[in-house]
C-alpha cells in the first residue's frame, strides 16, 4: 500500500491548466469541493431515511420542496470489488460510457470540451408521462483529491456534476424542460494487501462509492409520480452502473 500511495502522494489536487484558465473555474472550484465535504458527511445527522437496500447499497432520501416542486436531496453508498476509484470515475465522467449504464438517457451532445478533466455535457432524457420531456446542461469535473481524513485509503477520486448556461442552448425553447442538478460521486480504493512481494490483482481491491444527487424537476411535475420514479431509477442507476463498471474492468490491467 505505501508503495501505491507514494505513486499517487506527490500529486494533491490535480486540476489541469486549461480547466483553471476557464470563465468557470471558480464556480466549479467551489462547487466540487462543496460536495466533496458534504458527501463525507456521512447519513447519521440531516433527516436521511433509507429507502432503498441491495446487498452493499443504502439508498437514502430527505423530502423536501422548492417553490412547490419535489427536490428531494439523495445519497448513497455503495461498495463494489474489483474496481477502483479512479475506474469507476472515469466511467462515470467519460462520455463513451455514457449510452451503457444511463438508462434515463434519449441523447447527449458535450458542448464544450474545457479541458480534458472538465466537459459540458448537453443531455434528454426520456420523457415520463404525463410531464414534459426533461434537459439537463452540466458542467462535470473529475480529479483526484489526496485522503487527509483516512490513511488506510488511496486517494479519493470525485467527478462533480452541476447545471450551467451556454448561450447557443437557452433552456425550455424546445419540446424539453429543464432540470437543474448537482450530483457528486465520490470513490474511494481499498487494498488488501497480497501476500509478500505478489502483485495486486483486481480480488485485492474494494471500491467504496457515495453518490449524492439534488435533481430540480425545473417545472410542473406531480410529486407522486416524482417520487415514484425517484424510487424506481436511483437504485437501478447504480446498480447498473456499478455492474457496468466491472463488466468494463475486468479484462482490463488496474488502474489506480
Ligand atoms: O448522475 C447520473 N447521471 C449523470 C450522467 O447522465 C448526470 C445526470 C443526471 C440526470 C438527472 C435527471 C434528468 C431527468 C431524468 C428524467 C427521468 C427519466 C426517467 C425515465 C424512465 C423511463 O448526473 C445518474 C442519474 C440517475 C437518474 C435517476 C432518475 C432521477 C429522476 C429525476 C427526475 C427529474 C424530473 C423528471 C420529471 C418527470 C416527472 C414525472
Amino acid at each position: 500500500r505505501d508503495r501505491l500511495k507514494q505513486k499517487s502522494a506527490s500529486v494533491l489536487t490535480t486540476p489541469t491548466m486549461s480547466a483553471i484558465e476557464h470563465r468557470l473555474w471558480p464556480e466549479i472550484e467551489k462547487i466540487t469541493m462543496e460536495q466533496l465535504h458534504y458527501a463525507r458527511l456521512g447519513v447519521g445527522a440531516g433527516g436521511w431515511q433509507l429507502f432503498a437496500e441491495d446487498g452493499d447499497m443504502r439508498m437514502y432520501r430527505r423530502e423536501e420542496e422548492a417553490d412547490g416542486l419535489v427536490v428531494d436531496p439523495l445519497k448513497a453508498c455503495h461498495v463494489v470489488k474489483g474496481v477502483t476509484g479512479h475506474e469507476v470515475c472515469e466511467i462515470f465522467f467519460s462520455p463513451e460510457y455514457r449510452t451503457g449504464w444511463e438508462a434515463t438517457l434519449e441523447d447527449m451532445i458535450v458542448v464544450e470540451k474545457v479541458s480534458k478533466d472538465t466537459l459540458i455535457f448537453l443531455q434528454t432524457h426520456k420523457r415520463i408521462w404525463p410531464a414534459s420531456q426533461r434537459d439537463a446542461l452540466f458542467w462535470s469535473h473529475m480529479r483526484r483529491v489526496s485522503d487527509d481524513q483516512d490513511p488506510d485509503a488511496h486517494d479519493l477520486w470525485i467527478v462533480c456534476n452541476h447545471s450551467t448556461e451556454h448561450p447557443d442552448y437557452p433552456p425550455n425553447t424546445g419540446k424539453c424542460v429543464r432540470v437543474y442538478l448537482t450530483v457528486c460521486l465520490v470513490c474511494q480504493t481499498f487494498i488488501d494487501p497480497p501476500k509478500d512481494e505478489d502483485e495486486i490483482k483486481r480480488e485485492n481491491i474494494t471500491c467504496k462509492i457515495t453518490y449524492c444527487s439534488v435533481v430540480n424537476p425545473g417545472g410542473w411535475a406531480p410529486a407522486s409520480v416524482l417520487r415514484a420514479v425517484y424510487k424506481r431509477e436511483y437504485p437501478k442507476f447504480l446498480k447498473r452502473f456499478t455492474s457496468f463498471c466491472i463488466d468494463q474492468c475486468k479484462a482490463k490491467p488496474i488502474t489506480f
